[in-house]
């Protein structure tokens, strides 16, 4: 993908995931808005030559390296990552027996003693494979701690699953008992933390003629 289309593509988590207001967004139940009015928004105050098309949505969705958004018909959501405070509708569904969360060893070291919260988000992410935990661990740590979750264990304590997509599952939290160290050593040497923002903590810079800017961690 382009660097016009990632930068769009962030532009787009930005404004779905985190800030619809300042786009005069409001997203539904599932988190879509009409594609008609995203587009609006996004190019007021944008070049003519710049401005962003339905063709550019449609090619995002299509050739990004992970499924961060949807679109259905003339709507459009992201799939995961929100912190706005209206919560996102999802149905639990079952997730595989064992999913994983790749982190920093300072907060591995957190979770192993205290669980998985959202943090920053409305829900903590899981990914499906170790590679993918690899890739969103390595946004805070060169060298991430990868944790696995027991699924079924969390189900037995009541935890619901969420899907995101076919890499990403959700959930509301994850207690300790069903986390283990599935690769790395947390209370070892840490390797140098990295600097992913939590989604409550992202500064904003000017973009577009919004305050909105691409987010630290996505697609970083
Ligand atoms: C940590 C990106 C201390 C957690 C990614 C993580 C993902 C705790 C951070 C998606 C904790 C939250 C989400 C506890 C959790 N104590 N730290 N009890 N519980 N944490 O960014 O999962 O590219 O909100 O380990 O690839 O890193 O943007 O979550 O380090 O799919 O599409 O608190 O965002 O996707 O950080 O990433 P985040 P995440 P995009």
């Amino acid at each position: 993908m382009d660097s016009k289309l990632t930068h769009i593509s962030k532009e787009i988590s930005y404004a779905l995931r985190h800030a619809p207001w300042e786009y005069e967004l409001e997203l539904d139940e599932q988190g879509f808005v009409p594609i008609e009015q995203l587009l609006q928004a996004m190019n007021e105050g944008r070049d003519e030559g710049d401005a962003v098309a339905l063709a550019d949505l449609e090619r995002i969705v299509a050739e990004s390296d992970k499924q961060r958004h949807e679109i259905d018909g003339d709507r459009i959501r992201a799939l995961y990552g929100h912190s706005v405070p209206k919560r996102i509708e999802r149905l639990a569904a079952e997730p595989p027996a064992v999913l994983y969360h790749g982190t920093s060893h300072e907060a591995a070291q957190r979770i192993l003693a205290e669980g998985l919260r959202p943090m920053g988000r409305q829900y903590v992410h899981l990914s499906c494979d170790v590679e993918t935990a690899e890739a969103v661990g390595r946004r805070r740590d060169r060298s991430p701690i990868i944790l696995s979750i027991d699924t079924k264990r969390a189900d037995g304590d009541g935890v619901a699953f969420y899907r995101g997509n076919d890499k990403v599952w959700l959930a509301d939290s994850i207690p300790a008992d069903c986390i283990s160290v599935r690769k790395g050593s947390p209370y070892g040497r840490p390797s140098r933390q990295l600097t992913a923002e939590p989604a409550d903590q992202r500064p904003r810079i000017p973009s577009s003629g919004h305050t909105a800017r691409p987010e630290a961690t996505h697609q970083a």
